[in-house]
């Protein structure tokens, strides 16, 4: 039967001479639905049970009538499923319990807190529920998922387009499940952030740190040092061109990443990693002399001159027109690698620069380091030691926790993106060794700080540093399939981590990637799917 209407519609497409590459050849199997455990992030329950619904051209998309966000989050899903499936998709706040339906607020909303939400399919609807936007916004990203990779696709795809019956109820392990791009060391575009931002909401992440200043160039304007971006940004590792933001494109990036339920945390490295503010003002330089820009890739060389009163006046305006354009409540003020800076004098700054940031109403985070010297009371400090970080590093980041420095697990043998997943890996770094899918997935951030209190665990972050990477494809490349485990170490409870079972679900993700143009590794510790 089913096998005479493909062949009728076949006909029918022949005859009018339009799309042919869409229509399946005969005898190729219908894509079954998604099995409800596939999905990454792991669900924290899900119960399989009755009948599929199938999404068809009469399919609505229902949203309650008073919330204007969870009618763009539903513009968003139907933006998403038009192109593939080739239907209209019309968002609705009329009532009706059959299509997509999303639920806002309500009793049994509020055990799934500000990030949860609960997906209910079979027969006639799929539910979305949630006591926030940002629940409903998850819940959608696993709805994607459910649906067959070919959903992805941006031309018009044959279904059917089913998902399996069942109900998922989901809500995150962490509320911090970050990623971090290094824009300095290359610079990235608005559009390039964009299209990172959206790969990273897939897997439900919720902060975006950009890595906008370091030696090798200063990429947002500052209106009162306008030279760190028009000098300072002009060029980048390599020697290339460079670029920065103006403060609208940096807005713009905000914005963007708001709609995808991402908080933006700027990071200004300081007072080392600042030879592009030190070539651009030699005011504030200890010597008076400023040095020349800088496009290698070595660390650890500059630091802003601390007993200077310069150093401040620029730290103030600074970290004040950065809050300005923070909606969030964190700015990084990193403080990794002050090899050039002698301890006392790392102190002293910390202990002048972390009020500054709480004088702009912002809460702290700097890079481990910052335990090393008084981090300010709510500060956080990220951790991106490696199995090779001494005993007194680490134990010094460990006794921090245990007096209330809550922590962003970011280890460097397991979390960076940009180390090389094997010696023949083309682009990134090894002196952290190679990190390969497994290693990249298989440590439980509640445990892994031996000594640190689980309570102290505020989430996990995957950095990505660009000194090797020029491209989207280049970001993509190392990011994938790797980002994925380390969100899912974030968002997933701990009982649900098991290789063996992530691997399954990790392949599953490959067409869908290929689906969307990411050129990711195939690593060859997953079984991916034959292209
Ligand atoms: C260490 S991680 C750095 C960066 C480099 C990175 C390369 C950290 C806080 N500092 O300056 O880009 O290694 O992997």
């Amino acid at each position: 039967m089913r096998r005479r209407r493909l062949l009728f519609s076949l006909l029918l497409v022949a005859a009018a001479g339009t799309v042919t590459a869409a229509v399946p050849q005969p005898g190729t199997a219908a894509p079954a639905a998604t099995p409800l455990d596939r999905v990454i992030p792991a669900p924290a329950s899900v119960r399989p049970a009755g009948d599929a619904f199938t999404l068809g051209a009469g399919t609505r998309i229902r949203v309650p009538g008073n919330s204007g966000e969870a009618r763009q989050i539903a513009g968003y899903l139907a933006g998403l499923l038009r192109p593939a499936t080739g239907f209209a998709l019309p968002v609705t706040t009329r009532g009706g319990a059959d299509g997509i339906v999303f639920r806002l607020g309500g009793r049994d909303t509020r055990g799934l807190g500000a990030e949860g939400y609960r997906l209910t399919s079979g027969g006639r609807a799929v539910t979305i529920s949630a006591a926030r936007p940002a629940g409903l916004f998850h819940g959608v990203q696993t709805l994607r998922q459910l649906l067959p990779a070919a959903v992805e696709k941006k031309s018009r795809q044959s279904g059917p387009w089913r998902i399996a019956g069942g109900t998922i109820s989901d809500a995150p392990r962490y509320a911090y499940r970050g990623a971090m791009l290094d824009v300095s060391r290359h610079f990235f575009t608005v559009d390039q952030v964009k299209r990172y931002i959206d790969q990273l909401a897939q897997y439900k992440i919720n902060k975006l740190h950009l890595h906008l200043s370091d030696d090798q160039g200063w990429r947002i304007v500052i209106d009162s040092w306008p030279r760190l971006a028009t000098y300072g940004g002009s060029t980048q590792v390599g020697g290339g061109r460079g670029g920065h933001y103006s403060k609208d494109d940096y807005r713009e990036i905000v914005r963007y990443a708001a709609s995808r339920y991402l908080t933006v945390i700027p990071e200004i490295d300081m007072p080392g990693h600042t030879n592009a503010a030190l070539a651009s003002y030699a005011d504030l330089n200890c010597n008076g002399e400023a040095p020349p820009l800088y496009t290698g890739t070595k660390v650890g060389f500059s630091s802003l001159c601390v007993p200077k009163k310069a150093t401040y006046d620029f730290v103030d305006d600074v970290i004040r027109e950065i809050a300005a354009l923070t909606p969030g409540r964190y700015l990084h003020i990193g403080g990794d690698e002050a090899h050039s800076t002698a301890h006392a004098d790392y102190v002293a700054f910390m202990d002048k620069v972390q009020p500054v940031v709480a004088k702009y109403g912002k809460t702290v985070i700097g890079w481990h380091q910052l335990t090393g010297a008084h981090p300010a009371k709510g500060a956080l400090a990220q951790y991106w030691g490696y199995d090779k970080t001494g005993a007194e590093e680490r134990q010094q980041v460990v006794d921090a926790a245990k007096r209330g420095t809550q922590l962003i697990l970011s280890p460097a043998d397991r979390a960076y993106l940009d180390m090389k997943y094997d010696k023949d890996s083309p682009l990134g770094l090894n002196w952290a060794g190679y990190v390969d899918v497994r290693r990249a997935y298989d440590w439980d951030p509640g445990s892994y700080l031996a000594g640190a209190p689980g309570s102290a665990v505020a989430g996990v972050e995957a950095p990505l540093w660009s000194e090797t990477l020029t491209t989207s494809a280049n970001i993509e490349y190392m990011a994938f399939p790797r980002l994925p485990g380390i969100a899912e170490l974030g968002w997933s409870p701990a009982r649900a981590h098991d290789w063996d079972a992530y691997r399954v679900r990790l392949a599953a993700q490959g067409p869908r990637w290929d689906a969307q143009g990411i050129g990711y590794y195939r690593a060859p510790e997953v079984a991916w799917p034959t292209r």
